[in-house]
């Protein structure tokens, strides 16, 4: 019975769980503009945090109470993707999060079809890791604010209450774009993304309408925390027939999305700071 008690003990573990909120989240904000946003070399922000290959951390003196993958779609934003990283990997370090950051890149010209990318990086990030939460999150968005967790609610959220560049208010009730945390199950529930939108606009609103048809509802955190600054870019102009597919969208949600998901993987890299893949799609 000893034993039985003290192999009971060793599977339950003495987990020393981290704090629910982490002790190394720090009130004033450093981001007040894009032009605090400084470049970090990559060995200094490894050999600083002990950030793994892949781009994965964890807190070594405490169990996580949080693994996240975040989920990137790119191309051609090379000094955004160096932004982004300086500022997300020390701002997810001192959340004490379980983390890894995936980079997913679009081979060739054909228009950019960042919903098809996040369902790719859905799932290649778990043929890798076993992860329940996801965050998919652009490159030119910087959360600003540290008790922004990056871990999933129950309910699906939309990242960002406030914008600095839509003057901190929100553009529409529904908007569910730029950076959001779904749960596995949710995200398979809802069938994933459209693959259908090649261009600019409108596969955040037919992703939306997904989760309204799952009886889901999305939730924010308050504007004062979820505050974003975004990254100046030029402007892209939206995809002529973003509204025909939205509205062919509404009855092909069962068999568009991961359940007819086709690409290619080109290549794929662990490099420091993230794991990389690129797709053709
Ligand atoms: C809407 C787009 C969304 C987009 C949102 C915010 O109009 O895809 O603006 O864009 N919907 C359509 O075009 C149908 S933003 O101001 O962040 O560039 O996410």
């Amino acid at each position: 019975v000893q034993e039985l008690v003290s192999l009971v003990g060793t599977l339950q573990g003495d987990v020393h769980w981290c704090p629910p909120i982490s002790p190394y989240l720090e009130n004033s904000i450093r981001l007040h503009d894009n032009s605090d946003i400084k470049i970090v070399p990559k060995e200094i922000l490894v050999l600083k945090f002990g950030i793994q290959n892949g781009g994965m951390w964890k807190p070594s003196v405490c169990q996580s109470r949080y693994k996240v993958a975040v989920v990137i779609p790119y191309r051609n934003r090379t000094h955004h993707l160096k932004q982004f990283l300086s500022h997300l990997h020390p701002f997810l370090i001192r959340q004490q999060l379980d983390y890894r950051i995936i980079v997913v890149e679009q081979y060739g010209n054909s228009e950019f079809n960042r919903a098809k990318l996040l369902n790719i990086g859905f799932v290649e990030t778990l043929k890798l890791v076993d992860v329940d939460c996801f965050i998919f999150h652009d490159v030119d968005l910087l959360p600003v604010n540290d008790f922004n967790i990056y871990a999933c609610t129950y309910l699906p959220r939309h990242m960002y209450s406030a914008v600095d560049t839509f003057r901190y208010q929100l553009p529409y009730r529904n908007l569910f774009g730029g950076t959001i945390a779904i749960q596995r199950i949710h995200f398979r529930a809802v069938n994933g993304f459209s693959n259908q939108f090649y261009g600019w606009g409108g596969e955040d609103d037919d992703f939306y309408s997904r989760i309204e048809r799952k009886s889901l509802r999305i939730i924010r955190f308050d504007p004062k925390i979820a505050t974003y600054i975004m990254l100046p870019h030029p402007k892209v102009l939206p995809s002529e027939d973003r509204f025909h597919r939205m509205n062919e969208g509404k009855t092909s949600q069962d068999y568009d999305g991961l359940s007819d998901l086709s690409y290619e993987i080109i290549d794929k890299k662990l490099y420091q700071l993230y794991t990389w893949f690129l797709a053709a799609c």
